[in-house]
Formats: structure tokens, sequence, C-alpha cells
């Protein structure tokens, strides 16, 4: 049987997390060449004194007393803290063009970058460049635009709260509110769609709230691959009988058998324990039709019970005292009918009503969600039905109940709290005048998607990214990367090399900074840094390791660097007092925003506080003053879904990747082993194709023309358990077939996971 399968491809039987988990950390540690010293920081990630771990945003417990095992934390930590170096010899015997050829996992194995590097195009190479100098020369570029707006400045979520505040100030003194950033790409549906719906863009929940939980669901997120220690969580909730209702395209592993790595019985037993109580193959872009199918059914229940002389399953005094909207809801839903709610979720009626008997035969529920939900045309409204079905029962701002949107990168949600924004409120502007004494512009700047359009379009001049592979995680790589050559400055503050670096502009720098594992020392000693959680709890994060090389800089100290260049003493900012002190830092982000009150005595206290979630108390920040129900009409995520060939394409992380770093080509859990050009499709749709197991498809995508050309050639379509109608394959090599002009209106979230593609048999 194993042999009829294409190559690389196998049936993966044991449960995610256990003895496997074990193992690959061990593998990646001895590939990384820090047996001794990767251990040790192992032990320190996440624990009180130690650091953040740069993997995911998921909360530490309160008491961290013993050390979480994480694999994918393992290798995110590894990865950084690696003996192998990208130094100037390196650079020295690689041309860019040759670079260019490498796939991204062998960019990034190279190593940690030693040294500023300037490109030179008579050589084509990188060639080292002293720090004032690389200063210098972005400074002259930047000053040289005759408006601010011509330039860009992007930010990935790995920056710490006072690298993120930093790069801010030295943009907003410079003039515009550019901010491209990566929650553009991934839960800007929820920092947008959750203000409307109940007044704050974050989660409300706390990880005490999984304690105290009757049921979770989950919509469309990958936890033991993308946040292995929320398995800790959901696996102790399994434990006490808490129904775990799953909808997700894929059978992913660990929602379905997860074993502890922390628990000895089960390693031992080789045992392990079921996750999710239901699984509901929800077909890809079919939430919205699931979350009204779910509530459909509760006003069914509510009126039954209510017949039978019952007060019914709704919270009545809750919607009365704190919601407006609900009539209109509850029309909306209603008229949608039965028929068209399975077609399009893909799921059977019973399905839906035993998802909503176990919804309100709960008392406290919670609802988490990632990339599945936000990630596609209609992503606002997806997390708003979400708000709504939880409104429905009060499940909001009580203990063991609430909303979890699941972030991603390690400091995604500090990053917006601390200013990065294209869109700043008056409180922000007030803030920063009183702080710094100027009043930044209020002119609206570029989110990813418009700033992308804009260097496209030539009217964006330059690109400054703090971190990330903006490039690389972009739909329409052609159309991107052919805008991206035509910049006069490109500057990329980084720890490894990535594909982005090599699209030179006719200036390009990258600069080399610290991670999260290295110490930090500025002139009055070894620092601190903080970052805030999917939960919003801020905590300090403290990297101790021996810096790759004497001449890399911090994050904050390579944006004071550039201020002074580009600024002089406008508005007399003391960059260099910041960055000899980070206390210095949170004073002013304390002055900002009064929120971080007594920040830099709060942030000492073991584990760190919460930011204050004003829908966590019931208190709604919104225009009417109480929650909304919103209405995302019409059930079809996206009309361009429709024509009858298409097949809808899911994008999605493997389990040895973080993002576009791709650590090696395996996928255990999902049985992909070498390799990463493959497709999973159903036997179904293959057969309709008269395609097999194994044939060589292409995959063309069906939005936007005069772009770029949309094609993947050549991938390996696998059998696979997969819903009709949907199909997935990995990011960032799918990235190809998606259209820059595909995101979600309200949001500009990118529809990374409702892609419209026809697959046909690969010609030639
Ligand atoms: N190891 C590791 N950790 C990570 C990352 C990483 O790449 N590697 N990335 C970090 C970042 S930035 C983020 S944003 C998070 C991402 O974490 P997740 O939110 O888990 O993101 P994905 O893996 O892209 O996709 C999540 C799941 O959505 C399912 N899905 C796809 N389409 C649909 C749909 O239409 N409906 C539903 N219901 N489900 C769907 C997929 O099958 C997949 O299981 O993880 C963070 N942590
Ligand atoms: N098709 C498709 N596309 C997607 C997605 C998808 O699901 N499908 N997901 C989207 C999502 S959710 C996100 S968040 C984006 C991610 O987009 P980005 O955040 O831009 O990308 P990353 O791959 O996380 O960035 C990796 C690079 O960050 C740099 N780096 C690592 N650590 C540090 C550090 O400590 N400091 C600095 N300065 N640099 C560092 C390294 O050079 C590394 O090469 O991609 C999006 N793109
Ligand atoms: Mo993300």
């Amino acid at each position: 049987m194993k042999d009829r399968r294409p190559e690389g491809i196998e049936q993966y039987d044991q449960p995610a997390g256990g003895w496997g988990a074990l193992k690959a950390v061990a593998v990646t540690l001895a590939h990384q060449q820090v047996v001794a010293q990767g251990t040790l920081t192992l032990l320190k990630a996440n624990q009180p004194e130690g650091f953040d771990c740069p993997g995911c945003a998921w909360p530490d417990p309160k008491h961290t007393s013993s050390f979480e095992f994480c694999e994918n934390g393992a290798k995110a930590i590894t990865w950084e803290s690696t003996a192998k170096r990208a130094s100037p010899d390196f650079f020295a015997n690689h041309t860019v063009s040759e670079l260019w050829n490498w796939i991204d996992h062998k960019l990034e194995d190279v190593g940690r970058l030693t040294s500023p590097m300037r490109y030179n195009s008579a050589t084509d190479r990188y060639e080292p460049i002293e720090w004032e100098e690389a200063f210098s020369v972005i400074a002259a570029e930047l000053n040289k635009l005759d408006n601010p707006n011509k330039a860009e400045f992007y930010t990935s979520g790995r920056a710490s709260n006072e690298a993120a505040f930093l790069f801010q100030l030295l943009v907003r003194a410079y003039g515009t509110n550019n901010f491209p950033d990566c929650s553009n790409m991934c839960h800007e549906a929820t920092s947008v769609g959750l203000p409307q719906s109940i007044g704050v863009g974050k989660g409300t929940v706390t990880l005490e709230d999984f304690d105290y939980a009757d049921a979770i669901f989950s919509f469309g997120h990958n936890p033991g691959t993308n946040h292995p220690r929320m398995m800790t969580t959901l696996h102790n909730a399994s434990r006490r009988g808490v129904p775990i209702i799953a909808f997700n395209p894929l059978k992913e592993r660990a929602l379905e058998r997860f074993a502890a790595p922390q628990n000895p019985i089960e390693m031992v037993t080789l045992s392990s324990t079921p996750i999710a109580s239901a699984y509901h193959q929800v077909r890809t872009g079919g939430d919205l039709a699931a979350l009204k199918g779910m509530m459909k059914a509760i006003f069914e229940r509510d009126a039954a019970d209510i017949a039978a002389g019952g007060s019914g399953v709704l919270d009545r005094a809750f919607i009365a005292e704190h919601t407006v909207g609900f009539d209109a809801l509850r029309a909306d839903v209603e008229t949608t009918s039965w028929d068209q709610i399975v077609t399009v979720s893909g799921l059977t009626k019973d399905a839906l009503e035993s998802a909503a008997d176990v919804y309100i035969n709960a008392k406290n529920v919670i609802v988490c969600y990632g990339m599945g939900i936000t990630q596609h045309a209609n992503g606002t409204g997806n997390v708003q039905q979400i708000a709504n079905l939880l409104m429905l029962r009060g499940n909001l701002g009580r203990q063991g109940a609430g909303i979890a949107p699941i972030r991603g990168h390690s400091n995604v949600q500090g990053d917006r709290t601390v200013g990065i924004t294209e869109i700043p409120n008056k409180a922000l502007l007030d803030g920063m005048e009183r702080a710094f004494g100027f009043r930044p512009t209020a002119e609206k700047g570029h989110n990813a998607i418009e700033a992308i359009e804009a260097i496209i379009a030539g009217e964006s001049r330059a690109l400054i990214c703090l971190g990330g592979n903006l490039a690389v995680a972009m739909s329409d790589p052609e159309a991107t990367w052919e805008g991206m050559r035509k910049l006069d400055l490109a500057v990329h503050i980084a720890t490894k090399l990535n594909r982005s670096h090599l699209i030179t502009a006719k200036t390009s720098i990258v600069l080399p900074c610290l991670g999260r594992t290295d110490l930090d020392t500025q002139a009055s000693g070894p620092q601190a840094v903080t970052v805030e959680d999917s939960m919003s709890m801020v905590h300090a994060s403290r990297g101790f390791l021996k810096p790759p090389s004497d001449a890399l800089k911090s994050e904050p100290a390579i944006i004071a660097g550039i201020a002074k260049a580009t600024l002089g003493d406008r508005y007399g900012i003391d960059w260099d007092g910041l960055i000899a002190d980070y206390d210095r830092i949170r004073d002013k982000i304390e002055e900002v925003f009064p929120d971080f009150f007594e920040f830099n005595k709060r942030v000492r206290v073991r584990g760190g506080f919460r930011l204050d979630v004003p829908a966590s108390f019931r208190r709604w920040n919104t225009k009417s003053g109480k929650a909304n129900f919103l209405l995302a009409p019409g059930l079809d995520e996206d009309p361009l879904l429709k024509s009858p060939d298409a097949l809808v394409l899911t994008t999605i992380r493997s389990h040895d990747q973080y993002n576009t770093t791709v650590y090696g080509l395996d996928d255990r859990y999902r049985g992909v082993f070498g390799r990463r050009d493959v497709i999973f499709i159903n036997k179904e749709e293959l057969a309709r194709r008269g395609l097999k197991d194994g044939d060589l498809i292409d995959i063309r995508g069906l939005v936007g023309t005069g772009e770029g050309t949309h094609i993947v050639r050549g991938f390996t379509a696998v059998e696979y358990n997969i819903p009709n109608g949907s199909i997935a394959g990995y990011y960032p090599e799918m990235n190809a077939v998606l259209s820059l002009s595909h995101y979600d209106r309200q949001s500009g979230t990118p529809s990374y996971k409702g892609v419209p593609v026809m697959v046909s048999a690969a010609m030639g």
C-alpha cells in the first residue's frame, strides 16, 4: 500500500506531540550545531526571568514552575541561536544572482547575519559597510523624497514593544503613517471587526478562563503546529470532559489526538488524549454558513423551548441590557435556508445542530479562531459572526467564556498597541503630542496591500523593514517583486538572510540585529524588552546568549541610528538617552498610552500585567455603548468562488516552518516528508478531472488579470481527506497563484485561505 503513494507521502498514524516531537527537537538542535548551549536556552524560554519565546503569542501560565515543552518553540529558538553565520566572507563568495536560485530554507540556514551589508550592483554582491555610513546613506535617501508618504515602513510581529514604539516615533517624526505590517496579513479582520462588535480589537479571555470553560470551539487554527503550548490547555480541558468542537477542512492530527510531552504516563505508555469531541470538516470558506447554521439551530431550539413552556435558550437579560441589533440578526439568520447553509458549509444539518446543542448545553463557552477565519474576502464578517454567536448566550465578559483570536507572531498584538497603525486615532496623536511636543500627521497611511500597490505603481520610493520577509509573505510575488526592484531604497533590519533581501533596489542595505535570545547590553547595562501576548498580558523578555557577532546592534539602537541621521535634532528627541536605558522608552510609552501606567514597576512583577480589555468586563467602547450584533449578508464568502470548475485553494503552514522561514521539508502530522510541492485534494475531485494520486498538476488562480500570471506548475496531487470543492497547498509556495486584488474590503486582509483556482494535468 505504502509504495503506491507518491514519493515522500505516508500515512501518519501517531498522535501529535509525544516522542515524535522530542525526536524532532533533538534533530533540530544537532543540525544547528547548538547542542550544549541550545538545551540550556530552551530551559529559559517563557520563564519569568528568561526571554519570551519568539515562536508564538500563546500566553504563559501564571505560575511557570516547570519547563513548558514545545517542539516548535524549540525550533524557533534553535533557529535563532544557531552556531552558523552569514558573514561578509559568505557574501563575498556568492553573488546575489546565485543566491536567488537557492530555496528559502537554504538562505536562512546560512545562519545569523553578522555585519551591516550594502549591495554593490557592479559586483552583484552584498559588501560590508560601517554602521554610521549605512545610517547616513539611508538618511540621504529618505531626505531626498519630496513627500514623506513616498516611504513605507514595515513591521513584522517579532519586534518588541520598545522597538516598535521607537519605530513609530521615527516614522511619525519623519512625517507619515505608512505602516504596513504583518498584522495586515494576519488578524486584521479581528482588529477591524471586533471594535465594531464589542469595542476592542482583542480577545476577551485569559488563560485562566480555559479552566472554567464548559465547551471550547476551534475555528480554523492548527494549534498542534502553530501554538503547541495551547495543546497543554486543550489536553487538560479534554481530560476534564470539556467538549472541544473543531471546524476545519483538514483533519489536523493534534486536534484529533495529542500526547503531552509533559505527561510522564502518556509518554511511557505511548498513550494519548483525544482532543476534539466532534470534528466538522467545513468547506474552505464555508465558516460563515456554518456559523449561521449554528445560530439558526439555536433560534429553532429557542422557539421550540418557548413553545413547550420553557424560557428559551438565549440569554435574554444579556441581550436586552448589553446589546443592540438582535432582531436584525435573527431575521437575517432565519431567512437563510438550510439548503443554502448545507451547500455552502459542506456540513449536514445534523452536524450543525449537534454543534449548536453543545453550545447551548454549556454554561461557559470559549470560541478560538485563527487564519482559517480571518484570511478570507469576508474575514471581518466571519469574525463578527463569531462574536454574534457568543453574544446569544452572554458568553462575553464573564469567567470561562469569551472570544479568543489566536494571534500569530509573538508580539504582533503589542506592536499594534504601541502605535504601529496606519490610522492613528485621536488618543494616539494626543499622546504623542503630550510626550514629544509635536502633533504627528493624522492623514491615513498605507496598510500592507496599499504599500505594495504604491510600490508597484512607482509612487513609493523607499521601503524600510523592521524584520520579516514582506516580499515573500505577500500575494502575487511576480507583481510584488517587480515593483520592489524599482525602489530607490530598500532597508532590512534582520537576523537572517531571506529572499526579500535579494530583491535589490537602487540602494539596498541589510542591517543585522540582535534576536530575542541574545544579551542586549547598552550604556546602563543589560536590557530587557517587553511583549504582549494573545491575551493582553505584557511581560518582560531578557536574552542571555552571547550575540553572534560584536558588530550587531539591537533593534531599538538601529532605529535610533536611522532616526538621528535622518531627523537630526528635530523635535529634540533624545535618541541616545532612550537607547542607553530602555526604562526610558517604557516611560515614554506610558506617557503616550496611559493604559501602561506604572509600566516599569508593573513589568518587573513576575508574570507581568494585563492591559485593560474593556469587553472582558462588559464595558463596550462602541458608538452605541453596547455590544453590536452585526450582519454579514448572504452566505457566499466570495462571488469569485462560484465558477463551476473552480476549486477553493487554502494555503497552509507545514509543521516544519515558521511563516516564510522553512526549517525543513517535512510535515510530519500530515504525512509529507522531504518535499513541499504538493496539493492536497480528495479522490472525487481528482477523478472528476481524470487525475489520480501522484499526478503532476498545474494550478491557476482565477482572480486578477493583467498582473502576474498566477500559475504554479508541476506540483504533485496528493489524495487527502479534505471536503469536495476544497484543496490545500503550502504557503509561501502557493502565493504565486494569488492576486493582490483579492482581499477583505473591510480589513485589507488578503484572501490567503479562499483562493479560487483551476487544477489540470501538468502541461509538458
Ligand atoms: N510553528 C509555527 N508557529 C506559528 C507560525 C508558523 O508558521 N509556524 N506562524 C505564526 C503566525 S504569524 C500565525 S498568524 C499563526 C497561524 O496559525 P493558524 O491560525 O493555525 O494558521 P494556519 O496554519 O495558516 O491555518 C490554520 C488552519 O486553518 C485551516 N483552514 C484553512 N482554510 C480554512 C477555512 O476556510 N475554514 C476553517 N475553519 N479552517 C480553515 C487549516 O486547515 C489550518 O488547520 O501561527 C503562529 N505560530
Ligand atoms: N499564502 C499565505 N500567505 C501568508 C500567510 C498565509 O497563511 N498564507 N500568512 C500571513 C501571515 S499570518 C503573516 S504574519 C505573514 C508573515 O510575514 P512576515 O512577518 O514578514 O514574515 P516572517 O516569515 O515571519 O519573517 C521571517 C524573517 O524575519 C526575520 N527575523 C526573524 N527574527 C527576527 C528578529 O528578532 N528581528 C528582526 N528584525 N528580524 C527577524 C528573519 O530575517 C526572517 O527571515 O505572512 C502572511 N502570508
Ligand atoms: Mo500571522
